[in-house]
């Protein structure tokens, strides 16, 4: 096929037989629409004989607001370039593309169905020994082989031009950095939270923290980053961990990727409030999560830190402290890129299943209401909290520490 077309389960088949190479000659093929994104369709088309793979196609729109958001669909080739190239350096934590074809928007992945989406095995109150260190293994690869610790000046700047990405930057940059602190129509929360999104509104040492961290975001092109990596991003099993979905990928600050899936740990452990009533149970599981995000920050301060003492390429970035000193500026900028996921999943445009599918309203509106109005398990406070303390950490013991007195 030369021209776009959007795929349906009989397309998708006819274009997979055309590509070839997936399947036998002669297998009996099926397809079926499963996406439940905010913006692309995913097929798992399979044979007869269980093989299978999963093709995602973009949308020239955002597929949970319809044709009325026009988008990109060059984010299918960011989202396959960024899968390829962070596959070479941790090709364990992240899933493998099979094919791309940029005309149609279409990428084949490995199908990770034996595995779970993070977000909802959480929401199960599953847990999973590893996902701290794969994660952190995964976020400190993956920015040091594509910063400029590593990448020579030629490259790297080829590569920030090759992953520019402005309609998903322009995403983030409305939904969570300026939406939640005004009023916007796109913003979601029930009437009883007004009050305290009016407070978010008006408090000025918190708007000056916001507008550091979109600036940064803005401006400072650190390493490739996955742009997006949220729990409903993360494929995690008993002995595997795979990331998928690096559409937002851009070359961005390496504590944006870091704040985002810590920030998502703490929205569930928020959610738990509303969803464990026996309070033995539900401290295990929160505290699971505390410890998680406990290892991931450690792992990927000392995994970083290897990997600059062994790999790094320029000269004046070899100085001997240098690796400490950026280091303890990203994980100050995760604390507030952290806070402000809280707060704009409370109450920006995008939600999180963890808090939106507690059941009773009653419930769901009281673990919202505590978020704002007690300051533990608390999304829009403990995001404040983080963002205005962020710049007093210099370690990552005081980054853990300031988390850990936040939820208390
Ligand atoms: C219209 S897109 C809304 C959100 O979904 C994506 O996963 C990003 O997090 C984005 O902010
Ligand atoms: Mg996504």
């Amino acid at each position: 096929m030369s021209e776009y077309v959007i795929f349906d389960n009989e397309k998708v088949i006819e274009y997979i037989k055309k590509v070839g190479s997936f399947f036998d000659n002669d297998a009996v093929i099926s397809s079926n629409e499963f996406g439940d994104g905010n913006l692309n369709l995913v097929f798992r088309v399979q044979d007869t004989g269980g093989n299978s793979i999963i093709v995602k196609q973009a949308l020239p729109y955002a597929r949970c607001v319809g044709e009325s958001w026009p988008l990109t669909l060059d984010r299918a080739r960011i989202e396959a370039n960024v899968l390829k190239r962070h596959a070479a350096v941790c090709p364990a934590n992240t899933a493998k593309v099979l094919h791309h074809d940029s005309t149609l928007a279409v990428t084949v992945l490995e199908d990770l169905g034996q595995l779970q989406i993070l977000r909802s095995a959480l929401n199960k109150a599953q847990t999973f020994t590893n996902l701290g260190r794969d994660i952190a293994h995964y976020l400190a690869r993956t920015s040091f082989y594509h910063s400029s610790f590593y990448l020579s000046p030629t490259n790297k700047k080829a590569l920030v031009t090759e992953f520019t990405n402005p309609e998903l930057c322009a995403i983030t940059e409305d939904l969570f950095f300026d939406d939640p602190y005004r009023q916007s129509e796109r913003n979601q929360y029930p009437q009883a939270l007004e009050s305290h999104v009016a407070k978010l509104r008006n408090n000025v040492p918190l708007l000056l923290e916001i507008a550091k961290l979109k600036a940064k975001f803005l401006t400072a092109s650190e390493a490739l980053l996955h742009g997006d990596i949220h729990t409903g991003s993360i494929f995690v099993g008993t002995h595997e961990t795979k990331v998928i979905d690096p559409e937002f990928g851009f070359f961005g600050p390496i504590g944006f990727d870091l704040g985002s899936f810590i920030g998502n740990l703490l929205l569930n452990y928020c959610a738990q409030q509303g969803r464990i009533k026996a309070l033995p149970q539900r401290r295990k599981m929160q505290i699971y999560l505390l410890d998680t995000i406990s290892v991931c920050l450690r792992e990927f301060y000392v995994n970083w830190l290897s990997l600059a003492q062994q790999d790094t390429k320029d000269l004046a970035l070899q100085a001997s402290g240098f690796a400490e000193h950026f280091l303890i500026s990203v994980l100050q900028d995760s604390v507030g890129y952290c806070g402000s996921e809280l707060i704009r999943r409370t109450i920006g445009l995008a939600h999180v299943a963890d808090i939106d599918e507690i059941e009773d309203e009653q419930t769901r509106l009281l673990v919202q209401q505590q978020a704002l109005l007690l300051g533990e398990q608390q999304a829009l406070l403990l995001g404040e909290q983080l963002i205005l303390n962020a710049k007093n950490c210099q370690s990552v013991e005081d980054i853990y520490q300031l988390i850990i007195g936040s939820v208390q």
